[in-house]
């Protein structure tokens, strides 16, 4: 059995998902981290006392220590609010933001050499916080959003279509929000592509669906937001660094002159593996594509302004 070590911040409803899936697939040992005392603790004991029934012999501890973060292989922030019904993740920036910055420079003293990758909304905008907080090479502070924005359009697809899901190629690109950038122009479905298969009304409904995919889940809980799909998102990109798979998967990305955009985090397909970020990966994007996606870079920009 490897020894990677995953700490999770946030003991929440992606938190303590995202722990049950590393747990239970045997990916890595777990380290779960809640201010709430006891809360962590008491979710870990409860996930322990599955191993022997999944088969699982890994570890899993329960905290509100940092301290037992040292040595972690990787990083995940899901510490802070989820949006109430109505929201946009935007206005969570106030609140988020202090508890990113706090956590960040908790990592930062026990966990210096990790991966960190951040989940807390909004999303390219704490990511954006992290790096800075973290002040750890930008290839090893990523975020996640766009897996989920594309597993959510696939799923639409899919089932608008009745074809198999992994027939379904696509991307999305930008922030985690209403600027998302769906790229049709490489959107194919079992190799055609989508605009030989559905007529541009029908498109346009099935992006607005997947934009809006998150308050609807919000709007339907009342209270939370949505954390099955979200943690399988995050597991995906945690089995490419562990695997070191090279797989190319869209993570929220310091940008540095790709795409023609810089200083700033923001969903665009990277190769991942065991040391992060191992390239970004430069679509040829169609003219609209490019637009929206400076468009959606100006929205997250503004964002920081808020910080
Ligand atoms: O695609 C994405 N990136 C997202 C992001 C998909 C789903 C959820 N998204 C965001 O993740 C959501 O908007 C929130 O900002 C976070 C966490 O969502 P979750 O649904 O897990 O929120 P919970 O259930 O309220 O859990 C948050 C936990 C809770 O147990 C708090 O006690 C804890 O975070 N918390 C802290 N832990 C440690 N340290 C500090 N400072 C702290 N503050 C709160």
């Amino acid at each position: 059995m490897n020894k990677f070590k995953i700490s999770i911040i946030g003991a929440g409803a992606v938190g303590s998902t995202l722990a049950q899936r590393v747990l239970d697939s045997g990916l890595a040992d777990v380290v779960l981290v809640d201010i709430v005392k006891n809360m962590a603790f008491a979710k870990a004991l409860d996930m322990a006392d599955a191993a022997p029934i999944v088969g699982t012999e890994r570890s899993i501890i329960g905290t509100d220590s940092y301290k037992d973060i040292e040595s972690s292989d990787i990083v995940i922030i899901t510490a802070g609010f989820p949006r109430k019904p109505g929201m946009t993740r935007e206005e969570l920036i106030a609140k988020n933001a202090a508890i990113v910055r706090e956590v960040s420079n908790n990592i930062k003293m026990h966990a210096p050499s990790s991966i960190v990758i951040v989940v807390t909304n909004p999303l390219d905008t704490m990511t954006y916080l992290a790096h800075k907080t973290l002040g750890f090479k930008k290839e090893k502070v990523f975020g996640m959003a766009g897996v989920l924005d594309a597993s959510r359009f696939i799923y639409l697809l899919s089932d608008e279509l009745k074809v198999k899901r992994s027939s379904v190629e696509t991307y999305i690109l930008g922030s985690h929000g209403d600027t998302m950038v769906p790229v049709l122009s490489k959107t194919k479905i079992g190799g055609k592509p989508i605009a030989r298969l559905l007529s541009k009304e029908k498109i346009e409904a099935i992006v607005r669906r997947t934009r809006d995919r998150g308050a609807e889940i919000v709007g339907l809980l009342g209270s939370g937001s949505a954390y099955y799909s979200p943690s399988a998102a995050v597991f995906k990109i945690i089995s490419a660094v562990i695997k070191n798979s090279k797989e190319t998967l869209v993570v929220s990305a310091y940008l540095n002159g790709e795409y023609g955009l810089q200083g700033l985090y923001i969903g665009v397909p990277c190769k991942i593996g065991r040391s992060g970020i191992e390239k970004i990966v430069e679509l040829e994007l169609a003219e609209d594509e490019a637009e929206l996606l400076k468009r959606s870079a100006q929205a997250i920009k503004s964002s920081h302004e808020k910080l």
